[in-house]
């Protein structure tokens, strides 16, 4: 059985593939390590990060290669190439955003955090949630999907803009998401999407 281990706090790069998992009924162990652990713990791991995923004893990492796994598993990866390319290039954006934010996230400085916030939102905010939307106008199909079925190319945007407009992120205006009338409505979309949102995970993580 496929076990998945991330920190005890819920999180994108570990929810787009519980997501995936759970939506196709795949039955999958969830290991959360407790942050005070976790320097004991991070050799264990092939680059000592999490998310992990465990299968027949070995381990594996990276936030891209597990979810476009346990994607392909759920039959929410595409199998045409060009397809599969708009999935990646949400995953990336993922990464690359979170990267962005990620300074301000671990400055431990109150003050430099709030600038290098203030920085963020200055530079990348717009930008970055501006490239994601160019990327869904381009490959957008009739069902608001990224590709023509439902995919991990949706699930990625969608808990990503649930993390922006979520009012956790210090200083990050929840509603910079009104500047992207076409990705609010994908948002909404994918909320209202019974399959997805009938999912126990879609209720932890939105609860
Ligand atoms: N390249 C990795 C990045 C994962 C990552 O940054 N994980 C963070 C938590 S979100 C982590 O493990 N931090 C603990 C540490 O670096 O010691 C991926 O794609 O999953």
């Amino acid at each position: 059985m496929i076990k998945l281990t991330y920190f005890d706090f819920d999180f994108w790069r570990i929810d787009i593939a519980r997501l995936c998992l759970g939506y196709a009924k795949i039955p999958y162990k969830y290991n959360r390590i407790v942050r005070k652990d976790w320097d004991k713990k991070k050799n264990f791991f092939p680059f000592q990060q999490l998310p992990v995923m465990e299968l027949n004893g070995k381990i594996y990492g990276h936030t891209h290669s597990i979810s476009r796994f346990c994607a392909i598993k759920s039959g929410l990866y595409e199998n045409d190439e060009l397809k599969a390319l708009i999935i990646d290039q949400v995953l990336d954006w993922a990464n690359e955003i979170t990267f962005r934010i990620a300074l301000s996230i671990r400055e431990k400085n109150q003050d430099k955090a709030k600038k290098l916030r203030q920085r963020f939102i200055k530079n990348d905010l717009n930008k970055w949630f501006g490239f994601l939307d160019n990327l869904y106008k381009k490959s957008a199909t009739k069902n608001n999907f990224f590709t023509e079925k439902f995919s991990l190319a949706d699930i990625t945007a969608w808990r990503i803009i649930l993390w922006f407009t979520s009012g956790k992120l210090f200083d990050v205006p929840e509603e910079f998401i009104q500047d992207f009338p076409r990705l609010k409505s994908f948002y909404k979309s994918i909320n209202d999407y019974d399959k997805f949102n009938k999912l126990s995970e879609f209720k932890e993580i939105t609860t």
